[in-house]
């Protein structure tokens, strides 16, 4: 069975939000056409403590977009996001959520960042995705969401890595930087995934 995975489609990933992700809303027409064409409908949802280490906010003279170590892993650091309960860790209110089977939650722990649906950056915390879907009986994943060259990318790269076949819905997703996606896509491609454009 194919799945559809919705990954981090929030108001703070869209235009008007706190790390928006250009054109970001323009992927919302065509997600909402291809649900109805899965079996299976889950998404994932950053979910940051509003002390997240991810957060510039929280290391007084590094900048927003800087790169630090954080515990030994390199660590972009983002403006505020997806804090825990607020409005802009809400899904999009034009993305249709009766056909979402469950949502996965991640960057719940402050002192790791979690870009992929399926483990946090250090690879040491599962979310039970992946277990998930092989008890639903999923062979195949299809990713759309926001961003391309970050969560979409390393959801997709665990997805092979856990043994799923893989295909990105490119005109479903939107990128950060079109150079970070350029070379995401060189890896994901080697590594067996598929790209599709409708
Ligand atoms: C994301 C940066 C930080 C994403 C999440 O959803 O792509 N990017 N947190
Ligand atoms: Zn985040």
């Amino acid at each position: 069975m194919k799945a559809l995975l919705l990954i981090d489609i929030q108001h703070d990933f869209l235009p008007g939000g706190s790390l928006a992700v250009p054109g970001g809303h323009e992927i919302l027409p065509l997600v909402n056409q291809l649900q109805p064409n899965y079996e299976l409908v889950a998404a994932t949802q950053d979910w940051h403590p509003a002390n997240h280490q991810s957060f510039a906010s929280q290391h007084p003279g590094h900048a927003v977009f800087s790169q630090i170590s954080l515990h030994g892993l390199p660590q972009t650091l983002w403006p505020d996001h997806c804090v825990q309960g607020t409005p802009g860790a809400e899904f999009s209110a034009q993305l249709h959520q009766h056909r979402i089977e469950a949502i996965f939650r991640k960057g719940t722990s402050p002192e790791i960042d979690s870009y992929s649906g399926f483990y946090d950056n250090g690879h040491r915390k599962s979310t039970g995705l992946a277990d998930y879907l092989r008890g639903r009986g999923v062979h195949e994943v299809h990713l759309c969401g926001l961003a391309a060259d970050y969560c979409v990318f390393y959801s997709a790269l665990d997805a092979l890595q856990e043994g799923f076949a893989v295909v990105f819905l490119e005109e479903a997703t939107r990128a950060i930087s079109a150079e970070g996606y350029a070379r995401a896509r060189q890896q994901l491609e080697q590594r067996g995934a598929r790209f599709s454009t409708t």
